[in-house]
């Protein structure tokens, strides 16, 4: 064994020999960006690192029927002891790793499966230190790009002891570059010196995901050369030809019931984005709004001469409410001829304190609060650091007009009301004040008809004369049309499929361009598969679709090739979108006739280099250089991945999505499978040379994709490993 240490969770020797290969075989890997100038760059890790060692692991067996989704954080598997105590209080410099999907035979041969029989859509693995422990994080809903770490379920090591790792040696590793059912056919490796840091490595944890394709009719069941579609599901996007499963994509089945809510809102100027055609919601959103429709009726219109969509009209007179339906695709305003609306907020349960605004040829305002102390209330504002537009009301009766400040009672302003009313009944203070519309300077607040939601903060105080706050509220005071049309515009969706919450962080344009495209990945009403309908213990069959009882059990095995550590330089993980910020999309086939070679469906972002790299991570560094970068997308349609430094016009990385052809005698070639080489950057021959970006370098990135057929849930990723420079 030329003094190489070989470790097994099972003590499995076999396949060993003297000349240790790489696990998949010699020269299976490639890199997408050689420097042929300079030699020849080979991935066998023994020619890269001297003395190199490795230790296999193995998760616990996964066992499965067709249709299954597995996809949970398994139980932990500890390293050999061996390895525990000899990296005790030291560091182990991970110079990659590779990985299998096999069934282990009680004999202790290894037998490899296809993705066709059980697809590895993705995993995320971590080695923990003794000074980390694992936590359950909830993804917060307005995650940034770098927290993402492929779906909703995640779990993070934090440290626990600080101390205890000198010169800030990690002291946990996670593992998911080139993470899906390309993992086996692409490299994972760093260049001579450079390698994943890790202090006093304890145990292995891996959370897979994986879909059981293997068809159990007798005739297929052991066919492991050819796929053979077993039942999908209607939802299924997979023609009848494919050479890959349908069930990949994650179909939505007729089992996950989708509940889908609708949003609005209301407009008294301009036009809604998307206007209201459906009458009983018209109807129901009318009530909602004005509790009251006369004729308990929508009156359906046609006509240039009123808004889109359905609005309502309030009487000035009679103060009825008429709701309307106008079917004509017009582009009359909200809220057009009239410049009257109103608006009432109820009594505050924390203050005490009810606003009413008229806005007609004056603003109207009336006041409602406590008699025998201050009460106040302030214009457009959600916290005091707004610094708003406020009135005070004090114990006596008098009423004034203040600049907020933050924290400070805030400045007096010149009087630019009249009070017309002043009454106490019942302990209970009523104030009415005109004022003009247009704020006397812009430390007053301005009335104008194009904001209908006015947010309000209210406030009361202990003592007769304006002092510190007892207590303090906000709500809204949603202002609607007197005369003139109150617009009810459709403002998106909301729910759930199968009790979950479906939340997309889909980001606009100049980020991405999912919501412009109207990608469905991004709307629960389009959605029609991928991750959401794809979680743990799922059966991606419809009910009617009976799950064969055949079970598969196997292991998801890892090789972990390691150094004694030398100084190498350590990596941290750096992660982009090209489908910012949703983690999928949909490759929306092309309508029918296209010509194959334009048959492409693109996808482009852009993003910073502080975007791929946590705050925490960066520290104090003014830059990176790429060491290790690897694009990520899914079988059938993947055909490129380009990152783009915007600022240079510099091609940083171009990866193909190389589809397997079920050649014989290559390993890991199952008809349109995909494998993607990475990008690497070294001192190596064969290695182009590092170069260094700052953490403001604009990247654009654009994925190209078959779109002969449609896939749902495909990925654009880039998950890379970087060099910090300080
Ligand atoms: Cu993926």
């Amino acid at each position: 064994m030329f003094g190489k240490l070989f470790v097994s969770t099972l003590a499995l020797l076999s396949g060993v020999s003297a000349v240790t290969p790489n696990m998949n075989g010699p020269n299976l890997y490639n890199i997408a960006n050689p420097n042929i100038t300079s030699g020849y760059f080979s991935t066998n890790f023994t020619d890269i690192t001297p003395n190199v060692e490795y230790m296999d692991l193995y998760s616990a067996p996964i066992t499965s029927r067709y249709a299954d989704v597995y996809w949970t954080m398994m139980p932990v598997i500890p390293l050999p002891k061996d390895i525990v105590s000899r990296f005790n209080n030291s560091v182990m410099a991970i110079t990659g790793y590779e990985m299998d999907q096999v069934i282990v035979h009680p004999n202790g041969t290894e037998e490899p499966i296809p993705c066709t029989w059980s697809y590895n859509h993705h995993y995320v693995a971590h080695l923990q230190g003794a000074n980390s422990k694992m936590i359950k994080v909830k993804t917060p809903s307005n995650y940034e790009m770098y927290d993402f770490s492929h779906g909703s379920e995640s779990y993070k090591f934090v440290t626990i002891n600080k101390s205890a790792s000198p010169n800030n040696i990690a002291t946990s590793q996670t593992f998911s570059s080139a993470n899906g059912g390309e993992s086996r056919g692409s490299f994972h490796g760093y260049p001579y010196n450079k390698a994943q840091l890790i202090h006093s490595p304890k145990a292995f944890y891996i959370q897979p995901m994986q879909i059981d394709t293997r068809n159990r009719d007798p005739r297929y069941i052991n066919d492991k050369a050819t796929y053979h579609a077993g039942p999908l599901p209607k939802s299924n996007k997979a023609p009848p030809t494919a050479t890959y499963s349908g069930l990949a994509g994650c179909p939505c089945t007729d089992r996950l019931k989708k509940n889908i809510q609708k949003l609005y809102n209301t407009q008294i100027s301009g036009s809604c984005k998307k206007p209201l055609f459906n009458i009983t919601e018209c109807y129901q959103q009318v009530l909602k709004e004005t509790k009251n429709v006369s004729g308990n009726t929508v009156t359906e219109i046609s006509t240039w001469a009123q808004p889109s969509g359905c609005f309502f009209i309030r009487n000035n007179n009679t103060k009825d409410i008429t709701a309307i339906l106008n079917n004509y695709n017009s582009s009359t305003q909200c809220g057009s001829n009239t410049k009257s609306f109103i608006g009432q907020t109820g009594i505050d349960r924390i203050t005490g304190v009810g606003t009413k605004i008229s806005v007609d040829k004056q603003v109207t305002i009336e006041l409602v609060g406590p008699a025998h102390v201050w009460f106040g209330i302030a214009f457009n504002a959600k916290a005091m650091s707004d610094l708003p537009y406020t009135i005070i009301v004090n114990g006596t009766g008098q009423v004034s007009e203040l600049k907020m400040a933050n924290h400070l009672p805030g400045t007096r302003l010149i009087q630019s009301i009249n009070v017309t009313e002043n009454r106490v009944i019942n302990s209970t203070r009523y104030v009415t004040v005109t004022r003009a519309i247009q704020g006397r300077t812009r430390d007053y607040y301005t009335f104008n008809n194009k904001q209908s939601d006015i947010p309000l903060l209210t406030a009361v105080g202990n003592t007769k004369s304006y002092s510190v706050h007892k207590a303090k509220s906000g709500y809204t005071i949603n202002m609607k049309s007197i005369g003139g049309s109150t617009c009810i515009c459709n403002s998106g969706t909301s729910g759930s499929i199968n009790g979950l919450p479906f939340h997309k962080n889909c980001m606009p344009e100049p980020y991405a361009d999912l919501i412009q495209q109207q990608n469905p990945t991004c709307f629960i009403e389009k959605y029609v598969g991928g991750l959401s309908c794809c979680h743990h213990k799922y059966v991606l069959l419809d009910k009617d679709q009976a799950q064969p009882n055949h079970t598969m059990t196997f292991q998801i095995k890892f090789r972990f090739w390691f150094a004694e550590y030398k100084n190498q330089t350590g990596l941290v993980r750096n992660f982009g979108e090209t489908e910012r910020n949703s983690g999928e999309y949909d490759v929306v086939k092309c309508p029918p006739g296209t010509p194959v070679k334009e048959c492409v469906h693109i996808i482009t972002s852009r993003f910073q280099g502080k975007d791929m790299v946590s705050p925490q991570v960066r520290g104090k560094s003014k830059g990176f250089k790429f060491v290790y970068v690897s694009g990520h997308c899914h079988y059938g349609s993947c055909l490129t991945m380009d990152l783009t430094n915007a600022d240079t016009g510099e091609l940083v990385c171009h990866v193909n999505g190389d589809m397997g052809q079920n050649r014989k005698n290559v390993r890991f070639d199952e008809k349109n499978y995909v494998k993607l080489n990475p990008c690497m950057w070294g001192e190596d021959r064969g290695l182009m040379k590092v170069k260094f970006y700052s953490w403001d370098t604009n990247f654009t990135s654009i994925k190209r994709a078959n779109a002969t057929d449609y896939f749902t849930g495909d990925m654009a990723l880039w998950q890379n490993h970087v060099e910090l420079v300080f």
